[in-house]
């Protein structure tokens, strides 16, 4: 017998759709789930783009007060898919009133609210996700298993970027609706919390724990106008941010991000090199994996491109999918990640990564801000 899972979800933007679609769609690719998600009730301020948002991905009904919204008996998890400044307060008071909670990327502003969410998710005993979506698509989970099985031996080095171009224009303003991402008081920070956590929690996942940092941030635009106060302000958050890191297991890193790589929409690639082999994936091919095996015979030794749409249990999530050959796509990680939450319900296993997971990344966040703004190494 299905049980259902009743979704409240809070915030309408970019990642309400991208959730909302996941949450939609998983019963018809993971049919096997005993949970199905129901759209029980959108939230958010502004009612009548609210009520057009639940209309078009089904939500039963709406709230305008997020402290209503978990007031109520028939939401059983709640969806946190606001600026990066409500999450905590949010967070917390949904785990007091007993709500499982899934919350948009990067968990908190800073390590120490971070500290609190978890320890508020932990007190509660409610189960708990954070979308760091690209830990699900199929290629770099494959990567995963490749690591695990241990074929790539040692590992020197893991190197990531995540390049884009869309704030090179001075005249974005910062704060509002669209461009809150450019707005320290909402954001916390700028690439680094937007962008880099995305790599730092892949690499986390892959390579484990990072040590210590040394940063370089860059704020290129200096003010910009307040999309809501119409004041021109100056600009808090960094536009650029590279660091070299040390990982746990003695490899080395490279990552780097901005929003001023003229041509870059959402680069976001990493290569790792072990002793035995290297992988590389980019976002912009998504389902291919590349891999070079040392062990190979060497006349014919070089890079593979693995085409990652087998279904017959070899490639990860597939066999959820289409027939092998036919790739699936961005909005397919988010389903993946529904569908693995849904199924920690079932197990009572952790569905990773928790706020405790991701937390992690927070500290190494936190660490890259503090070591761009004094220039030296900073310990995780
Ligand atoms: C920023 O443009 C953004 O939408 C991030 O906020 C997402 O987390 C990332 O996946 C794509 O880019």
């Amino acid at each position: 017998m299905s049980k259902t899972l009743n979704i409240g979800m809070i915030g309408y933007g970019f990642m309400g759709r991208t959730h909302s679609n996941g949450y939609n769609r998983v019963p018809n690719f993971f049919p096997e789930l005993e949970y199905k998600p129901v759209l029980k009730a959108a939230c958010a301020r502004n009612k009548e783009a609210l009520q057009e948002f639940a209309d078009t991905w089904g939500y039963e009904s709406i709230e305008t007060d997020w402290r209503e919204l978990l007031k109520r008996d028939d939401i059983d998890a709640v969806d946190i898919c606001v600026p990066n400044n409500l999450h905590g307060e949010m967070a917390i008071a949904a785990a007091e009133a007993g709500k499982m909670i899934l919350c948009e990327k990067p968990l908190a502003m800073d390590v120490a609210e971070g500290q609190k969410m978890v320890d508020a998710v932990e007190k509660a005993g409610v189960a708990n996700t954070v979308w760091y979506n690209y830990r699900r698509i199929p290629a770099v989970t494959l990567a995963k298993q490749i690591i695990d099985s241990g074929k790539l031996g040692q590992i020197f080095h893991y190197r990531a970027n995540f390049l884009q171009d869309w704030t090179i224009n001075a005249d974005v303003p910062q704060g509002g609706a669209g461009t809150w991402r450019l707005d320290s008081a909402a954001a916390g920070s700028g690439v680094t919390g937007d962008l880099l956590a995305h790599c730092i929690d892949t690499a986390i996942w892959l390579n484990g724990s990072i040590s210590n940092v040394s940063a370089m941030t860059e704020t290129f635009v200096k003010e910009r106008v307040h999309a809501e106060t119409g004041e021109k302000q100056a600009v808090g958050i960094d536009d650029a941010c590279a660091f070299l890191c040390r990982f746990g297991n003695g490899s080395l890193g490279l990552f780097e991000s901005t929003r001023y790589a003229r041509g870059h929409k959402a680069l976001y690639t990493f290569e790792i090199n072990g002793e035995h082999g290297s992988l590389k994936w980019d976002l912009h091919d998504l389902h291919r994996l590349d891999y070079f095996e040392y062990a190979d015979e060497a006349a014919t030794r070089g890079w593979r491109s693995i085409h990652v749409t087998d279904n017959g249990g070899e490639h990860p999530y597939m066999d959820h999918y289409w027939v092998p050959g036919l790739q699936i796509g961005y909005e397919h990680s988010f389903l993946n990640q529904v569908a693995d939450f849904l199924k920690s319900l079932e197990t009572g296993e952790p569905c990773g990564p928790t706020f405790a997971d991701a937390l992690e990344t927070q500290k190494v966040c936190d660490a890259v801000l503090a070591s761009g703004n004094d220039g030296g190494w900073h310990d995780v």
